[in-house]
């Protein structure tokens, strides 16, 4: 007879232990629900929108519902979706056992920042309930302070407390890496996972602070007229534009640097070698994280900025992708001659790979002025951001749910409804989006309600595309929660892979390890160099 051991999921089953827990692993299944919920409320406005744009005529809703629908979907999606999606689940989850340790650097705070995250959901949801924000998720001004008569502070507000959280996380994590590695876990011989972690996290420190800033002045203007942004009161509307992207340039890194880590995790364990080029793969890191916050003017190319300083802001893009390719190039040579095992998490890693690299393929285009002034609001820039943010970090999430789920759980999911729903995941993605290309290439505006009939097809396949997107979406809760009763047991390592979390049991046991670890290697020591 088989019998748990006692772990972090059945010590205390009661609802309060888990609403006042600091262990690491329930907080992070905390989140995990929260930001699932937002997902599928961000996921139920964007099949609003692809039903409205399946016809030309706007016959669905109104177009200030429309402007309001799609706010939603942005800030939703942005903010309590994507951004906290990898470091506060998984990351919160795995960071304290990869590096060896009890638990991050400050348990109640890591409590405290869920109580944050749920505050700030809270405001925009009732923001919805009472109308909702029609502004776009950029509050732009003079759109945010002049025009829009709807409820701005509450929706700006609930972004400004979500952003607390984020610096909370961020301030714990990097003192969780500098002060509680485990005897022998040098920096160099941490996994790309908690380097992506330490990256991140610094963005989320330095950058956050700007965004607080921006919206509590958005919020001054609009409540007590002072002139900041508006100019008949003597303001700048090109200033908000600067600091909102001085933030939310950053901030795609915020996605998308986890997305890196979780995917280089994925790709050594499931080809049982080292990654390839270790080193550069942590100063790529980094690089990224220190230039991302120097191209944020590639937002603004039309806005009226000087042409001096757009070209400067164009060259500076162009120099970001270096260290994307660095990365795409070392997975690819991680893979190459390597044994290859099609789990479900290599199927989402390499679904990660081509939609990331044609996502930041296009973002050059974007980034070359001359053809950004044509693509600028066009779908072009729609498809350009959905593929590394959707297509991407979507990805790299779920390939990173399935590969540890044995860990987090203690079970196996069904590995062909798994496989299914990947590649369902893949073709549905591109269904939906790469249409979106063309009808931008071709000159369709985004933000816009209803269009000429010439761009009827691409939408209809977009909206069609939508479909099986959303199917591949649901699948996984199905069969996810299914395998909680009936899947079968995990062992302590699946998978075969290397990294201290899979030398304790899964699931952990409430202090992660029987005893503190060490360190004798650098990370990925399979056989194979
Ligand atoms: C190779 C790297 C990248 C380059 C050179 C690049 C370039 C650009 C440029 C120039 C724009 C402005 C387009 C316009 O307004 O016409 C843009 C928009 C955008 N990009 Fe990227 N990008 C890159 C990677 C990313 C990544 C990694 C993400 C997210 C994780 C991202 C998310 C976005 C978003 C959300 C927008 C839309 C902003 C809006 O609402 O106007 N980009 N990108
Ligand atoms: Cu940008």
């Amino acid at each position: 007879m088989h019998r748990a051991e006692p772990s972090y999921l059945t010590e205390g089953s009661t609802l309060a232990s888990w609403l006042t827990t600091h262990d690491h692993k329930r907080i992070a299944i905390l989140y995990a629900v929260a930001i699932t919920f937002f997902f599928f409320l961000g996921g139920i406005a964007a099949a609003l929108i692809r039903l409205e744009l399946a016809t030309p005529h706007g016959d669905l809703m109104s177009a200030d519902t429309y402007n309001k629908t799609f706010t939603f979907h942005g800030v939703v999606m942005v903010w309590f979706f994507l951004i906290p999606s990898i470091p506060n689940t998984l990351g919160n989850f795995l960071l304290p056992l990869m590096i060896g340790a009890r638990d991050v650097a400050f348990p109640r705070l890591n409590l405290f920042s869920w109580y944050l995250y749920l505050l700030g959901g809270l405001f925009t949801v009732t923001c919805l309930l009472l109308g909702g924000v029609d502004t776009g998720w950029t509050f732009y001004t003079p759109f945010s302070t002049l025009f829009s008569n709807t409820h701005v502070v509450l929706a700006v507000v609930g972004v400004f407390i979500v952003g607390f959280s984020s610096i909370l996380t961020g301030l714990n994590f990097i003192v969780t890496i500098h002060t509680l590695r485990t005897k022998g876990m040098t920096w160099f011989r941490l996994p790309l996972f908690v380097w992506s972690m330490y990256g991140v996290s610094l963005v989320m420190m330095l950058a956050t602070p700007v965004l607080a800033m921006t919206l509590s002045l958005l919020a001054i203007e609009r409540l007590t007229g002072v002139g900041i942004f508006d100019p008949s009161l003597g303001g700048d509307p090109l200033l908000f534009q600067h600091f909102f992207w001085f933030y939310s340039h950053p901030a795609v890194y915020i996605m998308v640097l986890p997305s890196m880590g979780v995917v280089s995790e994925l790709i050594t364990a499931s080809v049982r070698r080292k990654i390839f080029g270790y080193r550069f793969m942590v100063y790529s890191i980094i690089g990224i994280a220190v230039v991302g916050f120097l191209v944020w003017g590639h937002h603004m190319f039309v806005a009226g900025q000087s042409m001096y300083a757009s070209i400067v802001f164009s060259i500076l893009s162009f120099i970001i992708a270096v260290p994307s390719a660095i990365k795409v190039f070392n997975w690819t040579a991680t893979l190459y001659k390597g044994d290859i095992t099609f789990g479900a998490p290599m199927i989402y890693a390499l679904g990660f790979v081509g939609l990331f690299m044609l996502g930041g393929l296009t973002g050059l285009f974007l980034a070359a002025t001359a053809l950004d002034v044509n693509l600028t609001d066009t779908y072009f820039v729609v498809a350009h951001f959905h593929y590394i943010m959707v297509g991407g970090a979507v990805m790299a999430y779920l390939g990173g749910i399935h590969f540890w789920w044995p860990k987090i759980t203690g079970r196996l999911y069904s590995e062909g409804w798994a496989r299914f729903a990947a590649i369902l995941m893949f073709l549905g993605f591109n269904l939906t989006f790469f249409p979106q290309f063309l009808a931008g290439a071709e000159g369709m505006p985004r933000r816009y309600y209803r269009y000429p009939d010439e761009y009827a097809l691409l939408n209809v396949l977009s909206s069609a595309g939508a479909v099986l997107l959303a199917a591949s979406y649901l699948l996984p809760v199905g069969y996810l929660l299914w395998s909680l009763r009936f899947g079968e047991r995990a062992g302590p390592d699946p998978w075969g892979a290397k990294g201290l979390e899979w030398e304790t049991a899964s699931p952990p046991p409430p202090h992660n390890f029987e005893r503190p670890p060490v360190v004798t290697d650098g990370p990925y020591a399979y056989v194979h160099p």
